[in-house]
């Protein structure tokens, strides 16, 4: 509840001021800076970082924890200066030939200053432009000690971690809720070097091969011509290379799931994807696949939510991470492992281990929890860290190796190569987010952007100049040393293993292991995608796939098109279905949900403060929504703060709403309506049009409501009965609660969702 309560008293700060309260308690600041609008004059101190942006291990010159701090490094001294250090009088006025000009070419603080604005921006990354990030540390188990010798692994080892969330197709300002895959990246500053675990929140893949990544990231891309559809795969590109290469059915079937558009990326899963291997210290290899579970529960939005969200706050996920993040509520997930034979054949159970278009269902092979990953402290400078952090696929600490997959041999090319073009050389690991948290001793030397002034004469070995330095490490010492596995003679091929030819087994346990709910949006996804293609060649053949996948799932994507429905092309497989697979049928934690309690000055304020703070006892954010903003007043209760207005508040921010009604007097009980009752915004004829509306979608986003004190008004306003699903109203606010935390725990109330006249199955 503490930490909650901060973002709650963060929300009332807007709009009393752009000074933060308590700006004059720190340390260097003059305690007569005034509380206002006005610019300080007095010389002082720059600001320390905000309380959370407070990195445990702050990263120094060297990446190590014994340095300055960064922010002496980049802001020293109270005077505005030149980057050559000379302090400067003015920067509003170019130096002119008198007031009227001309300007005078000398101006060095005028040419200064444009040409580094001329070249602030980076290229963007390829894919996973837009992004969000924060710091951490994560805590192992010691759970792993017989199969991986990595150190950061072992019990209560603590390291610091930054992790990067992001979306793939769209552009650095797209919007955060599109349908897409997400990226979950995170980079391990370990005691034996930077491990990068660079994974996404859907398991599988589109291709089984690098050579194919150019092709799919080209289709899913706008359009050449006219560049568009931004951040998104509803267009011909997409579904003509989609439904050609039928290898990208399973992983296109998660992104029209609820999986394409996650709630936040706090309730995201995240996976490796592929198979790696894990080495003991004795030597003994296992196969392995990663697995993040995160604390919160899985949790996806509506397609209309998303789309809503992509124009009311396209920062939604950024916005959610980072205010957590701030509030104290720190976002947590469980590192998993999933444990293999390293046989020769590197298959499970039938499933090919080097076929990243494959999962191992977790009931053939449960996902054993190692570690625990925590997200403490929002960075402290977007472009600084967020921008320019690198990851690599190749950055691997002794303990976990490389199989043979052919998408993992790519990108450890790729990820590497990249780097040169968007952060301008080779020298990107001397970037303090990039700089390992272990000593650094390489014979790298030169190149554009070499900040460190290496000693010596000998970067090379054998030397006897530098006394030999530096020496060869062994196994004892940490050593890297790739795992000797060995590999089978064979005739250089263009060719995949035949097992990779399977395309729709899986597809179709996936689809298998959905509830009705959730087919339902998948339906309603094909549909729509398919629906904003122009080419009716692409849609029939996208039919053809989801033949292979389901015929059910087939025949309704064909009726919302206006198409003919296909017959499969091939017989379809049993596959057993895998309830992990489904994020319904659960029930999850409350804490973190944003509650929306509508308002009004007519209500009965006590009851509205008190349902306030069970909301924040319980670990949730109640939002306090009201026709006006600023503080609703009563006679005989505590003031209550409004944070969004009818103006601003719209149904797609609040996980539940709660309708604080107005109560009827006695004496109008008995008929006729009194003066306050009539003029409440939730009781009178008619109900504010704002207010129905966020009725309506909450309840067709099947989100629970509640009610008390004659908020049966404003929901038959709505068309919505007092006893339909998910919906709670009586006489005592606190009984109301209790019973829309209780439906929070589904997420949703999945009932509302129009059911399906078959299963599919
Ligand atoms: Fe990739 C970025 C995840 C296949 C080439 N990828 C990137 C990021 C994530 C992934 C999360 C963003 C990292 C960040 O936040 O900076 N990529 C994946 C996963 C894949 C995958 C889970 C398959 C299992 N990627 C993949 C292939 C290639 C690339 C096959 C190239 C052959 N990926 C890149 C890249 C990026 C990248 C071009 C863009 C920016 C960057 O690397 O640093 O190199």
């Amino acid at each position: 509840p503490g930490p909650v309560k901060k973002i709650v008293d963060k929300v009332m700060d807007v709009g009393a001021g752009l000074t933060p309260a308590g700006r004059a308690d720190i340390p260097g600041v003059p305690a007569s800076m005034p509380p206002t609008v006005e610019e300080p004059v007095e010389p002082h101190t720059p600001l320390p970082a905000k309380p959370d942006q407070d990195v445990p291990t702050p990263l120094s010159a060297t990446g190590r924890t014994d340095g300055p701090s960064k922010t002496v490094r980049a802001q020293d001294g109270a005077f505005l200066t030149s980057a050559q250090g000379a302090r400067l009088p003015d920067t509003d006025h170019s130096l002119k030939a008198g007031p009227r000009g001309p300007v005078l070419l000398q101006d060095h603080h005028l040419r200064e200053k444009v040409m580094h604005f001329d070249h602030e921006r980076i290229p963007e990354r390829v894919v996973h432009a837009r992004g969000a990030a924060a710091h951490g540390v994560f805590r192992g188990y010691g759970t792993t000690a017989e199969v991986c010798k990595a150190a950061f692994l072992a019990k209560d080892v603590d390291t610091p971690v930054f992790v990067r969330f992001s979306t793939v197709l769209g552009s650095r300002g797209s919007a955060d809720t599109v349908r897409d895959t997400r990226g979950f990246a995170t980079k391990f500053y370990t005691s034996e070097g930077v491990f990068d675990l660079v994974g996404n929140n859907i398991p599988v893949f589109f291709i089984q091969d690098a050579i194919k990544f150019p092709d799919i990231i080209h289709a899913g891309k706008p359009h050449p011509d006219r560049e568009i559809p931004q951040a998104q795969s509803a267009h011909d590109t997409f579904w003509d290379f989609v439904s050609l290469h039928t290898e990208a059915t399973h992983h296109t079937l998660w992104n029209m799931s609820d999986r394409g558009i996650p709630r936040s990326f706090r309730t995201m899963e995240g996976f490796g994807v592929h198979t790696f291997r894990l080495v003991s210290a004795t030597g003994a290899t296992t196969l392995v696949k990663f697995h993040w579970k995160p604390k919160a529960g899985v949790h996806s939005l509506v397609w209309e939510e998303a789309q809503m969200i992509s124009g009311m706050d396209p920062d939604f996920h950024r916005r959610d991470l980072a205010d957590a993040i701030e509030a104290g509520a720190h976002p947590q997930w469980e590192l998993g492992i999933q444990t293999f034979p390293d046989t020769p054949e590197q298959t499970f159970q039938g499933i090919d281990l080097l076929d990243p278009t494959k999962i191992v269902p977790e009931e053939l092979a449960p996902v054993q929890p190692v570690g625990l990953l925590t997200l403490n402290a929002n960075p402290t400078n977007f472009f600084a860290e967020t921008e320019q952090v690198a990851f690599h696929v190749g950055h691997l600490v002794p303990g976990i190796d490389i199989t043979d997959d052919a998408l993992l041999a790519g990108r450890l090319f790729s990820y590497l190569d990249t780097q040169i073009t968007r952060l301008g050389g080779p020298n990107f690991p001397q970037i303090p987010i990039n700089r390992p948290h272990a000593a650094v001793n390489d014979m790298l030397r030169d190149g554009f952007h070499q900040d460190a002034v290496h000693t010596g004469v000998a970067p090379y070995k054998p030397n006897s100049l530098d006394g030999g330095c530096p020496f060869f490490a062994g196994a004892g010492d940490h050593a890297y040393i790739e795992h000797p596995t060995p590999i089978a003679a064979a005739a250089k091929v263009r060719e995949a293993s035949a097992s990779f030819d399977d395309h729709f087994s899986q597809a179709r346990l996936f689809w298998l292991s959905m509830s009705p709910a959730e087919r339902e949006h998948i339906i309603a996804a094909y549909t729509f995608e398919l629906g904003k293609c122009y080419e009716r060649a692409i849609k029939e053949r996208t039919l053809l796939v989801l033949a292979n996948i389901d015929p059910y799932l087939c025949r309704q994507v064909a009726q919302g098109l206006g198409l003919p429905t296909p017959e499969a092309s091939q017989p379809l497989t049993e596959a057993q279905p895998s309830p992990a697979l489904s994020q319904v049928s659960r029930t999850w934690p409350t804490a973190g949900r944003v509650i929306g309690i509508v308002t009004d000055g007519t209500c009965d304020l006590g009851a509205v403060d008190t349902v306030r703070r069970s909301v924040l006892a319980g670990g949730m954010v109640p939002l306090i929504v009201a026709p006006t903003g600023g503080t609703l007043t009563g006679e005989g209760a505590d003031p209550v703060t409004v944070q969004r207005s009818f103006a601003t508040a719209r149904s797609v921010e609040f996980d539940a709403l709660l309708l604080a009604g107005a109560p009827v007097p006695a004496a109008d009980a008995q008929g006729g309506r009194d003066a306050k009752a009539g003029a409440s915004a939730l009781a009178a004829t008619p109900v504010d049009p704002r207010i129905v509306l966020m009725l309506q979608e909450a309840y067709r986003h099947a989100k629970p409501i509640g009610g008390w004190d004659n908020a049966e008004a404003a929901l038959q306003a709505a068309g919505i009965g007092a006893d339909a699903l998910g919906v709670v109203t009586g006489s005592d606010s606190e009984a109301v609660l209790r019973d829309i935390t209780a439906l929070l725990g589904a997420h949703r109330v999945w009932d509302r969702f129009p059911a399906p006249s078959e299963s599919g199955a």
